[in-house]
């Protein structure tokens, strides 16, 4: 079986799927993970959310909770709005409640009523992202949105916060404990690790990092592990995108 890991979708619903098409993705015999960050930014949040819960409720797949959802479940539940809206929160709305629904400016009814509309109209796919884990672990990989915290005894001793945003900390630090188990992360789009979008695996061989910018019109990664634990790196560009 192959495990397919992709992060950061951000609304990018026809680089998500002309993804799944470029690996032949078969829901019976590949183990697809995903590492959150399913809105914001891109244009098509709610297809990309609706599509996830699909993939989860239909095949089993994993969705792990990235902070964008978190930020989206806040605003919602919490009336925590103001991180959301300085986080790419109007082309979630959009695509919930119509384009041009702010018009010229943000006017904070517009914002309520959008609000109230997507609680009465899209609460499932609330509650899907609210339910949504912080990790999946396998006998040789940790996944997590943004990583883990490198320095508690034991990695599952992280707050839920790190998993979501954590950044250098993990990704400055070398990782001892994890039983030796690689951590596969998003959010920190590889081009601050590296001089590439391309998936990027540390020098000490414990993390492997996969955002590929694709919200910023850069690149989606899919990174593949085979059966033999070989690494397969897939990528869809920017102009290479179906509309589906
Ligand atoms: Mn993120």
């Amino acid at each position: 079986m192959r495990t397919l890991a992709i992060s950061d979708i951000h609304g990018c619903y026809d680089q998500f799927n002309t993804m799944l098409e470029k690996v032949n993705y078969n829901p019976g015999s590949d183990k697809l993970i995903l590492l959150g960050d399913y809105v914001d930014r891109g244009i098509k949040s709610r297809q990309v959310v609706e599509q996830v819960k699909s993939l989860r409720e239909e095949h089993g797949v994993i969705a792990l909770k990235g902070n964008h959802d978190q930020m989206f479940v806040d605003a919602m539940l919490k009336g925590e709005d103001e991180l959301w809206l300085n986080n790419g929160a109007y082309q979630t709305v959009e695509s919930y409640c119509g384009f041009d629904f702010f018009e010229e400016q943000f006017e904070w009814d517009t914002y309520e009523k959008a609000k109230a509309f997507i609680l009465k109209h899209y609460e499932h796919h609330i509650e899907f992202l609210d339910s949504l884990p912080y990790y999946h672990e396998t006998d040789n990989y940790i996944f997590a949105h943004a990583g883990i915290n490198p320095f508690y005894s034991t990695w599952e001793h992280t707050p839920d916060d790190d998993f979501l945003w954590i950044r250098s900390i993990f990704y400055k630090n070398k990782i001892t404990n994890t039983d030796n188990k690689k951590v596969v992360f998003g959010h920190t789009p590889t081009s601050y690790l590296q001089e590439s979008d391309g998936i990027w695996f540390s020098p000490d061989g414990d993390k492997i990092g996969i955002d590929g910018a694709c919200a910023y019109g850069r690149r989606l990664n899919c990174l593949e592990i085979t059966e033999e634990g070989i690494y397969i790196e897939h990528t869809v560009k920017k102009g290479e995108t179906r509309n589906v």
